[in-house]
């Protein structure tokens, strides 16, 4: 259509609803999105299903952070620990980013949202590796929320590399081991670049970490849920920013 059905601008945030009013937004919130495969047994679906399920919800919850002007989403995609699955569900994980970037990246594109991606790039087969190449590349000037995917991730992984260059450094006199400080390992971690996260969710249950960030999470806040990823919403997403906001009031009236 001309004008592109002027004047009815299509800006896609407008369609996302804020329903409650936050004043005190996280910048960075991380997500280890659990559940999918107990989503799908409990509908009677194979594991595969709730994964795709899962997919569809990551582009649902960056529009909803977006709209709510957080600044950084870390989501842990695949971790370290995910090689032990059967070989056929890893082929399948392996496979959602390019679905994933597919369905989605014009959109991101439109919605000047960033990706980025922590982790280690061995083990990641190359058709996945260039999906994510691409997205990453050409949103790289995007000034929007960035979209930090996790994939073979492991905190424990993270601080070994850093440590391992750390000793390098030594070796070769190039640091003293009187150089090295926080400011210096955190320099060093794949999140280098990023604040570390205001507020990190975990869904479906379970109290743990996981090896997700461990060094980043020192001053974090937790919120947890039952929702299985794939049935996480908007409300739960708005209940955990309204957790944040009544912690961080509490702080600030120092008791
Ligand atoms: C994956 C869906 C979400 C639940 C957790 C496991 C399954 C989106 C991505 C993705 C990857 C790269 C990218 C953008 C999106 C993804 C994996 C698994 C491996 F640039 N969802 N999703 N990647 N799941």
């Amino acid at each position: 259509m001309a004008l592109n059905n002027w004047p009815f601008v299509n800006n896609k945030k407008s369609f996302i609803e804020k329903d409650v009013e936050i004043k005190v937004i996280p910048n960075h919130v991380a997500i280890i999105m659990d559940g999918n495969g107990r989503w799908a047994h409990q509908r009677g679906l194979p594991r595969f299903a709730g994964h795709k399920q899962g997919m569809d919800k990551v582009k649902e919850i960056v529009e909803i952070a977006d709209a709510y002007e957080v600044k950084i989403l870390t989501l842990y995609a695949f971790s370290t620990e995910n090689w032990k699955r059967p070989e056929k569900e890893v082929n399948y994980l392996m496979r959602l980013p390019h679905d994933f970037l597919g369905k989605y990246l014009p959109d991101l594109i439109k919605d000047n949202v960033k990706v980025e991606m922590i982790g280690s790039l061995d083990k990641i087969p190359a058709h996945t590796k260039k999906s994510i190449h691409k997205a990453i590349e050409e949103t790289k000037d995007n000034t929007g929320l960035i979209l930090n995917i996790a994939m073979n991730y492991g905190s424990r992984t993270e601080m070994t590399h850093v440590m391992k260059s750390i000793a390098e450094d030594v070796k070769m006199d190039k640091l003293d081991p009187s150089d090295i400080n926080e400011k210096l390992i955190a320099e060093r971690l794949f999140t280098a670049h990023l604040p570390d996260p205001d507020l990190l969710i975990r869904t479906s249950g379970e109290l743990r970490i996981s090896n997700f960030l461990l060094w980043q999470i020192a001053y974090t806040e937790f919120w947890f849920t039952d929702a299985y990823w794939p049935a996480f919403s908007k409300r739960d997403f708005e209940n955990a920013l309204k957790a944040y906001q009544s912690r961080q009031r509490r702080y600030g009236a120092l008791i």
